[in-house]
C-alpha cells in the first residue's frame, strides 16, 4: 500500500494542539474522576529511553572492549542488511545535541544505559577510567539541563570475553556483573541516583540463548537455557546488593523488565481473575521470581529434570527488595478464563490482528492499563515506571522535510490514555519513558525499523522531530491528553 502523507502542516497542528490545551474543559476536569479527567499528576516523570549499543557508536574509542553485539552484528546473515551499531546515532559524540532535544521536549528524566565494556573492557579486572569519565560528563550534562538520569547497567552488550567463558551460562558472569554494578555505583554515585540493573532479561536470554535471533546467537537445550535464565536473574539480584553496598542513602534501585503483558481478553470478572494467575505463571522465570524470590511450583514441574539448580541463598539474592519496578510494555498478551488446571489460557492472535511496522508489535492500548494494575496488585509494587513504550513506523520524510508519523501518534495517544486511566485509579505508576528519543539500531532489524520520536538521517546524522515528538511535547507541557 502506498505511504500517504498528510498535507496538514505542523503550524496548523501546533495551533490546533495549543487551542486544545487551552480548552477549559481539559484543565477543569474533576481530578480523580476517571470518566472526565484526562490529566496526569503534576509531578509525573516524563522521559525517554535509549541504550548504549543502539545509539552510541564509537565502538573502538576510549578503550571500549568488544561485546557480543559487535561480534554478532559483524557475522554475515545475522542482522537486516548486515547493519551494525558501529556508528548508530553517534551519540557518544553527539550527546549534547541529544540532550538539547530532550530539553526542548521538556523531559524531566532520561533513561540510558552504560556499556559494561567501556568500564571493564574485558568484563572484569582492570577498569577503564575513560569509560567512567564519559558517563560522568553525560550525567553532568543531563543534570545541568534539569534532567534526572535513570541509568540501566546492562542493556544486552555483554563483554565478548565473558561470552567466551560461557556468558550467562556461566554463574561467574552473574558475579562479574554485580562487581561492575557496584564499581559504577561507587564511582558515579554523586551524579547517578537511580539505577536499573538490567533491561529485559527475558529478551536477551530467550532470543540470545533460546532461538538464537539475538547475540550471542545460541540455541541451547531446555535445561541449559533454564540455567542461563537463572544466572541472569541471579546477576540482577547480586547487582542490587552490590549497588546498595556502594551507594549513598537515597539511591534507588530497580529493573526494567518486559514481562509478558498480561491483559484480560475483555473486562469480565472471570477473565480478570484468570489474568491475575497468568501474570505470575507466564513470568515465572523472570519478573515473578525477581519479585518473590521463588520459582512457582508449576514452573519447576513443567521443567522437571531441566529445572535450574539453585541454592536458597541465591533465591534470597534474586528476590532482593527493589525501590521501584520498571516495566517495558509494547504488545498485549491476551488471556481468558479456562476450566483447565491452570485456570487460564493464552489467546493466540489471528493473522488479521493489527500490528505496527514490526510484525510482533500487536496493538493493544488497554495493556497499559491492565498490566501495571495487575502487576502492582499481585506483587505489591508501590512505585512503578513504564521504562519503555513506543512503536516502529515506516517513517518517510515528506516534501516539506517533516515526518508525519500519524500512526505513532495514534499508538502513543491510545496507550497513554490507558495509562492515564490506571494512574487516575491509583495504580502507582510514577513516570513514563518513551522508546525512543531517536531512531536507532533496532538489533537484528538493523536500521529498518524506526522507533524514534526524532527522525535520524543515518547518512548525515541530522535529527528532525517527528509529528509524534510534537505530540509528546504538548502532552508534557499540558499534562493532559
Ligand atoms: O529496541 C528495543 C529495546 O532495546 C528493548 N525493548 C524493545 C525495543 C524495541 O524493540
Amino acid at each position: 500500500m502506498p505511504h500517504r502523507i498528510s498535507r496538514r502542516t505542523f503550524a496548523t497542528l501546533a495551533a490546533a494542539t495549543a487551542a486544545a490545551a487551552g480548552t477549559p474543559s481539559v484543565h477543569a476536569a474533576a481530578p480523580g474522576n476517571p470518566a472526565t479527567d484526562r490529566t496526569f499528576p503534576k509531578d509525573f516523570l516524563w522521559g525517554s529511553a535509549t541504550a548504549s549499543y543502539q545509539v552510541e557508536g564509537a565502538v573502538n574509542e576510549d578503550g571500549r572492549g568488544t561485546t557480543v553485539w559487535d561480534t554478532f552484528a559483524h557475522t554475515a546473515g545475522k542482522t537486516h542488511n548486515g547493519d551494525t551499531g558501529d556508528v548508530a546515532t553517534d551519540s557518544y559524540h553527539r550527546y549534547p545535541e541529544d540532550i538539547a532535544i530532550m530539553k526542548d521536549l521538556g523531559l524531566k528524566t532520561c533513561r540510558f544505559s552504560i556499556a559494561w565494556s567501556r568500564i571493564f573492557p574485558t568484563g572484569t579486572g582492570q577498569p577503564n577510567q575513560k569509560g567512567i569519565d564519559h558517563y560522568r560528563k553525560f550525567a553532568e550534562a543531563l543534570l545541568a539541563a534539569g534532567i534526572q538520569p535513570y541509568c540501566t547497567l546492562y542493556h544486552w552488550d555483554l563483554p565478548q570475553l565473558l561470552e567466551d567463558k560461557g556468558g550467562w551460562q556461566n554463574r561467574d558472569t552473574a558475579v562479574a556483573f554485580a562487581d561492575y554494578a557496584g564499581y559504577v555505583a561507587s564511582k558515579l554515585g554523586d551524579v547517578l541516583h537511580n539505577y536499573m540493573t538490567m533491561n529485559e532479561i527475558s529478551t536477551f536470554i530467550e532470543l540470545g540463548y533460546g532461538n538464537g535471533l539475538h547475540a550471542p546467537g545460541l540455541q541451547l537445550s531446555r535445561g541449559k537455557l533454564a540455567q542461563a535464565r537463572h544466572h541472569a536473574v541471579l546477576g540482577h539480584g547480586l547487582a542490587v546488593q552490590a549497588i546498595r553496598a556502594h551507594s549513598k542513602p537515597g539511591t534507588k534501585v530497580g529493573s526494567a523488565e518486559n514481562l509478558s503483558a498480561i491483559t484480560p481478553v475483555y473486562n469480565a470478572p472471570e477473565h480478570v481473575a484468570a489474568a491475575r494467575k497468568a501474570i505470575q505463571e507466564e513470568n515465572a522465570g523472570y519478573l515473578n521470581v525477581m519479585r518473590t524470590g521463588k520459582y512457582t511450583d508449576r514452573y519447576l514441574a513443567q521443567l522437571g529434570a531441566d529445572a535450574p539448580k539453585f541454592t536458597s541463598e541465591e533465591m534470597r539474592a534474586i528476590g532482593s527488595p527493589l525501590d521501584f519496578q520498571g516495566i517495558n510494555i509494547y504488545q498485549p498478551a491476551f488471556v481468558r478464563a479456562s476450566n483447565n488446571a491452570d485456570g487460564y489460557e493464552m489467546v493466540a492472535n489471528p493473522a488479521s490482528y493489527p500490528h505496527m511496522f514490526s510484525p510482533w508489535l500487536f496493538i493493544g492500548p488497554e495493556t497499559l492499563y491492565w498490566t501495571p494494575k495487575l502487576a502492582c496488585e499481585v506483587w505489591g509494587i508501590k512505585e512503578m515506571y513504564i521504562t519503555e513504550n513506543g512503536c516502529s513506523s515506516d517513517d518517510k520524510v515528506a516534501a516539506d522535510g517533516q515526518i508525519y508519523d500519524s500512526d505513532r501518534v495514534m499508538y502513543l495517544k491510545n496507550y497513554l490514555t490507558s495509562l492515564q486511566r490506571a494512574v487516575s485509579e491509583g495504580v502507582p505508576v510514577k513516570g513514563y519513558f518513551c522508546w525512543s528519543l531517536l531512531d536507532n539500531y533496532e538489533w537484528a532489524d538493523g536500521y529498518e525499523k524506526r522507533f524514534g520520536i526524532t527522525y535520524v538521517d543515518f547518512a548525515t546524522q541530522k535529527r528532525t522531530p517527528k509529528l509524534s515528538s510534537h505530540f509528546y511535547k504538548n502532552l508534557i507541557s499540558t499534562g493532559a491528553l
